[in-house]
């Protein structure tokens, strides 16, 4: 946790660092609640590392996201190419690996698809996804609260709420809008909707 804690001081701005540190604390909290082997603290050391993580290629130029991708044969499609910026989940896995050897494939899908999610998310990945969304120094905006204690009640009711705001959101910002986030709302929804029947 040091040296991850030392490359992020290094490599992020204040304000970054400040929501990395949340997003692990509220990655962490949520991992206490859902620890599906709570004889032991193994779940909740994933969920942090990967909440440090998870933002770790944020900071990056995104012409060397680009290029990091292009020199190790990781894919990207053409709204990435547009939007590099989608690129630091993937950008990122590559860098947990690389400098810190993360192996733990959980851990790695984790920080790759933080961004846009998928559907049918390992707990961890919706763990995180949700606490990139939620941590404490997050900007509030209208459904803030409601989705907070939704993380701790109905995670995928939080998932189907994150990822319809984040589409409203970028449908009145005019983004390019990324399979994966429609996939995600529209797998979330089924199933919030299957569990309300
Ligand atoms: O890195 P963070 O700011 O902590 O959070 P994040 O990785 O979830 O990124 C949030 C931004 O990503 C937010 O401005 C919405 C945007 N985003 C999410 N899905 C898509 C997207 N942007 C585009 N263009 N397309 C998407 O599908
Ligand atoms: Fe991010
Ligand atoms: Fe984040």
């Amino acid at each position: 946790m040091k040296k991850i804690k030392k490359y992020l001081k290094k490599h992020l701005t204040k304000e970054r660092y400040h929501h990395t540190v949340g997003v692990a604390y509220t990655a962490m909290s949520m991992a206490m609640k859902y620890n599906p082997q709570p004889d032991n603290n193994e779940f909740m050391i994933k969920a942090e590392i990967a909440g440090l993580l998870h933002d770790c290629a944020k900071c990056m130029d995104n012409d060397k996201k680009i290029r990091i991708c292009n020199k190790n044969q990781i894919s990207y499609s053409k709204i990435e190419a547009e939007n590099p910026y989608l690129l630091h989940g993937k950008v990122g896995a590559y860098i947990a690996r690389k400098e810190f050897d993360i192996l733990d494939e959980d851990i790695l899908n984790a920080i790759t698809w933080h961004t846009t999610g998928r559907p049918d998310m390992s707990l961890l990945e919706k763990i995180i996804f949700v606490a990139d969304y939620i941590e404490p120094s997050r900007r509030p905006i209208p459904e803030l609260n409601l989705i907070r204690q939704l993380a701790f009640t109905d995670l995928e009711k939080a998932i189907y709420q994150v990822t319809k705001d984040t589409l409203a959101y970028l449908k009145k910002k005019g983004g390019s809008i990324d399979p994966a986030t429609i996939q995600t709302y529209e797998y979330y929804q089924k199933l919030v909707e299957k569990g309300e029947k």
